[in-house]
């Protein structure tokens, strides 16, 4: 099956797409759309909301997805995953709408990750703590490996593409040097960064630490996206005991205006995304 390298198309991010993100849009679509359960679909790939069938105009639920994140490491064999969002259908009758997806990450009804790694997990919370499985291949079956997980108030990896560095602000500079020790104050972490969000996430899931994607010159909004990425890693991180933000606010409360919002990231162990936020806050308070 050809399904390696670039599909030779640019998506609404403006990214270029990869054979595999639109298979994997195709499959989630496909998945979703008879449920019966779902009246509209919103993908990182594709610019407008996806109706359901109309069969299924009346399904209670939208969902939202990043169909295949970690698109830089499809062709070289690194994890990557597929993230959703489910929020409950707001709008009263007729076809579901845009409104229904531009609703608050504290909204989500449920929310998580598959990760296609050395195993095949699904991790998930539906507000009532943090599950994970493995796909055991055997039977074609999700096992139950972990339930109620529960993130380390503080990690020893902090992660971040620190190729980034000169195109931050001083604030997220003087977090990084605290945590490679070179200020005073450092923490001393170790750093990890495989460049797949949802692999990024789980490893500090599991282990502790801190996932940041800041604002910079060159996306001065954030990379990643808040309906997609952040609010469902988000609503798994709160989960989990865990926090997100998006350095002043936390990433749930942030209400959405756009469905391809995009926003900065700080994600994982309570007390490492609560020193990143004292620390921007410190440094903004010094350099006005
Ligand atoms: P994608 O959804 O198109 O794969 O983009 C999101 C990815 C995240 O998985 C990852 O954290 C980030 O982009 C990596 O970006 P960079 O290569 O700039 O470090
Ligand atoms: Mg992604």
């Amino acid at each position: 099956m050809d399904i390696l390298g670039a599909a030779g198309r640019i998506n609404v991010q403006g990214e270029e797409q990869q054979k595999l993100d639109v298979l994997a849009n195709e499959v989630m679509k496909e998945a979703l759309r008879h449920t019966g359960r779902v009246s509209l679909m919103a993908s990182e790939e594709e610019e407008d909301p996806i109706p359901a069938d109309p069969s299924a105009a009346s399904g209670k639920y939208v969902v939202l997805f990043d169909p295949l994140d970690g698109s830089s490491n499809i062709d070289v064999n690194v994890s990557i995953g597929t993230i959703f969002s489910i929020q409950r259908r707001v709008s009263a009758d007729g076809c579901a709408n845009v409104i229904d997806c531009l609703q608050k990450g504290r909204e989500q009804v449920a929310a998580g990750y598959v990760m296609y790694g050395s195993s095949t997990v699904m991790v998930y919370s539906a507000g009532n703590g943090v599950h994970c499985f493995t796909l055991d291949p055997v039977i074609g079956e999700f096992r139950l490996i972990n339930h109620d997980v529960e993130t380390p108030t503080t990690g020893k990896y902090y992660s971040i593409n620190e190729s980034n560095y000169t195109r931050w602000s001083p604030g997220y500079q003087k977090v990084v040097r605290c945590f490679k020790g070179v200020d005073d104050e450092g923490t001393g972490k170790n750093a990890r960064y495989i460049g797949s969000l949802v692999a990024d996430f789980h490893r500090n899931l599991l282990t502790g630490g801190v996932f940041m994607y800041p604002a910079d010159t060159k996306s001065p909004k954030g990379k990643l996206r808040l309906l997609y990425e952040a609010c469902p890693l988000a609503f798994v991180a709160e989960q989990a005991g865990g926090a997100a933000s998006d350095g002043t606010r936390p990433i749930l409360d942030i209400e959405p205006t756009e469905l391809h919002q995009r926003t900065p990231l700080v994600i994982g162990s309570r007390d490492d995304v609560a020193f990143v936020e004292r620390t921007l806050q410190e440094v903004e308070a010094t350099v006005q």
